[in-house]
């Protein structure tokens, strides 16, 4: 169950919030479970608390990866808000493997993001990128530091752990991970290079029509 603030539009939308979200996948059974779309809340809303919460309640379904300034506007994740994107990659590393979940497969992991400047190819590299930049980070939280600064209500000392990994630039590590998996070490240096898009324009002609509003 996919739910969403608001439309940019006049009309109600009928699941509004995680809460109800959780109750009809409460009620619908157990192959039921509520999906986070990151562009589908108000400004400042603690969406990793959230995701935490429904980890914990066994509900959380998958994701819809974007970014937005202001709301649903489908901006490429981790553009405006890449500390945030870190924190809930942060609670999604602890909370999978507290109930000893695989990482890969145990969620639904999706790009949702439409855009209307940029081209949606290079937009899904640039998402990919910032996606597997979060996961690193959240990796290398030191988890017994935080947990000890948690049990003694030591504030600073979980920020110094947590802004410690979001700190490192794990940039060349993320790119020789990719290299060594059969990819390429910039994505976006090579879909330039290599004129995909222009291949793909010569092969499906210019006339598209967009989708969405
Ligand atoms: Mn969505």
């Amino acid at each position: 169950m996919e739910y969403k603030a608001f439309e940019p539009n006049f009309y109600s939308t009928t699941v509004g919030d995680w809460g109800q979200s959780f109750l009809y996948a409460s009620k619908l059974g157990p192959k039921a479970y509520t999906l986070v779309d990151l562009g589908h809340h108000h400004p400042n809303v603690n969406i990793e608390q959230i995701v935490s919460l429904l980890l914990m309640e066994e509900k959380l379904g998958g994701f819809h990866f974007n970014d937005s300034k202001y709301g649903d506007d489908d901006l490429t994740v981790g553009a405006i808000k890449p500390y945030q994107l870190f924190l809930i990659f942060n609670e999604l590393v602890e909370g999978m493997d507290a109930r000893g979940m695989n990482h890969a497969t145990d969620l639904g992991w999706m790009i949702d993001a439409s855009h209307n400047v940029k081209d949606p190819l290079e937009d899904l590299l640039q998402s990919v990128e910032a996606i597997m930049i979060s996961y690193a980070q959240a990796l290398l939280v030191d988890r017994k530091k935080l947990q000890d600064a948690q049990e003694n209500n030591d504030v600073a000392a979980a920020q110094e752990v947590l802004q410690q990994a979001f700190r490192t630039d794990v940039r060349a590590l993320v790119a020789e991970a990719r290299l060594r998996a059969g990819g390429a070490l910039n994505p976006l240096g090579v879909f330039r290079g290599e004129k995909v898009r222009e291949h793909l324009i010569k092969e499906r002609g210019l006339k598209t029509v967009a989708t969405g509003l």
